[in-house]
């Protein structure tokens, strides 16, 4: 889809650049006033579908000349010819929000209950975005939905980071650098032992550039009774799997990673990509903007990824983000962190704990039984 934002003084002047520019089969996302040098300006963002010219071979905008200035009258584009990846990213960011604008006024809160609305009113002060919102509204008004919890539920899916629920081998913690993976996966490793006492409990440190994590992961596994091991590549991975004995639980501290796609390639680099005794948790935490948030999970999107461990809870001030991102990644979560301190900062999820966070701020570690009510 070619994407591209016009301005000009009046509509019938932009409508003519649409035109000109991306021919009669062009769409309209949307149109708003905006200011320019104290001139109101006429600003329409217009699309045409049709297969993108490869983005490795950008065109140089043609330099402004003053003929070329005259010619264009008026009417003014806001938006370069050939936008790069980011720029492209940014562009899908803002259809949206104008597509979203365009669908607003089809919510009409008017029509709801009293505490539906309420309800809605709530979540969106709560940071939860107009998508999620909007799904909401609809389960609601077309479902028949009578009560928000329920339609909420379908979109926040838990599934609590036990043994009986996650009978795979393996577990891979991924995720942004500092975000709390090692400190996770160490609990995690020693809710496994408690669970199942007398089984071979592994950590695995696939992090090898970054000393400090392997010495912290190696430090915790020596002080818990925990067996350390390293793996850097296809061969150690295979082995270390291969090698695991029903009912053994291996848990594996991965590198943060750049650029969207990156824990894709890794898995595949790794030969990780299509195991069935492995699993990944995307360890985010509520502390990431929600644009970040979201740019994080295309780059840890991969074929093992399997729910979202949310940490750092502690430091939050409003847990939209966790419909935002069960909405966006229709992964459910698995487990909530809420604190530095590795004998108490963990709680497997349940929808009463993801509730209690979400309408009253109260943390898991705040009352008792928070990993019951799933
Ligand atoms: N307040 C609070 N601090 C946490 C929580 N989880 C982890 N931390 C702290 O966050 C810091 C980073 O945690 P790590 O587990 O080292 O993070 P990481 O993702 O492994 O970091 P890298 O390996 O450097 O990418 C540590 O100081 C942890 O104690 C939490 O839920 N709440
Ligand atoms: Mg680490």
């Amino acid at each position: 889809m070619r994407v591209k934002t016009f301005r000009g003084e009046s509509m019938a002047a932009v409508l003519s650049q649409v035109r000109q520019e991306l021919g009669s089969e062009a769409v309209i996302l949307g149109n708003q006033t905006v200011r320019e040098d104290g001139h109101c300006l006429c600003e329409v963002m217009a699309a045409l579908e049709q297969p993108e010219k490869p983005l490795t071979q950008p065109q140089k905008p043609a330099a402004p000349t003053p003929a070329r200035e005259r010619a264009a009258g008026p009417a003014r584009q806001a938006a370069t010819a050939s936008p790069g990846p980011a720029d492209w990213t940014r562009e899908w960011d803002e259809i949206k929000g104008h597509m979203l604008a365009l669908l607003r006024p089809r919510m009409d809160f008017g029509v709801l209950a009293p505490r539906q609305r309420l309800a809605l009113e709530y979540l969106e002060r709560e940071g939860v975005d107009e998508a999620s919102i909007l799904a909401l509204y609809r389960s609601i008004v077309d479902g028949g939905e009578d009560k928000v919890i329920p339609a909420l539920s379908r979109m926040v899916r838990v599934k609590p980071l036990t043994v009986s629920q996650w009978p795979q081998t393996a577990h891979m913690f991924v995720g942004p650098s500092g975000v709390g993976k090692t400190t996770a996966l160490v609990r995690q490793a020693l809710a496994a032992r408690r669970e199942a006492p007398g089984r071979r409990v592994v950590v695995v440190n696939a992090d090898g550039d970054r000393g400090k994590g392997r010495l912290l992961l190696r430090h915790y596994a020596e002080l818990s009774g925990l067996t350390y091991a390293e793996a850097d590549g296809p061969e150690g991975f295979r082995r270390l799997l291969d090698e695991a004995r029903p009912g053994d639980a291996v848990f594996v501290d991965t590198p943060s990673l750049r650029g969207e796609g990156a824990m894709a390639g890794w898995c595949r680099e790794m030969g990780l990509a299509d195991r069935t005794d492995l699993c990944a948790h995307l360890v985010l935490s509520p502390l990431y903007a929600p644009a970040q948030a979201a740019h994080f999970l295309r780059v840890y999107a991969c074929a093992p990824l399997s729910s979202i461990i949310w940490t750092k809870l502690d430091e939050a001030c409003n847990y939209g983000c966790l419909v935002n991102m069960a909405h966006a990644a229709s992964l459910p979560v698995s487990a909530l962190t809420h604190g530095p301190e590795l004998t108490q900062g963990m709680t497997p999820a349940s929808g009463k704990a993801v509730w209690k966070l979400l309408f009253k701020h109260q943390l898991p570690g705040e009352y008792s039984d928070a990993a019951a009510g799933v």
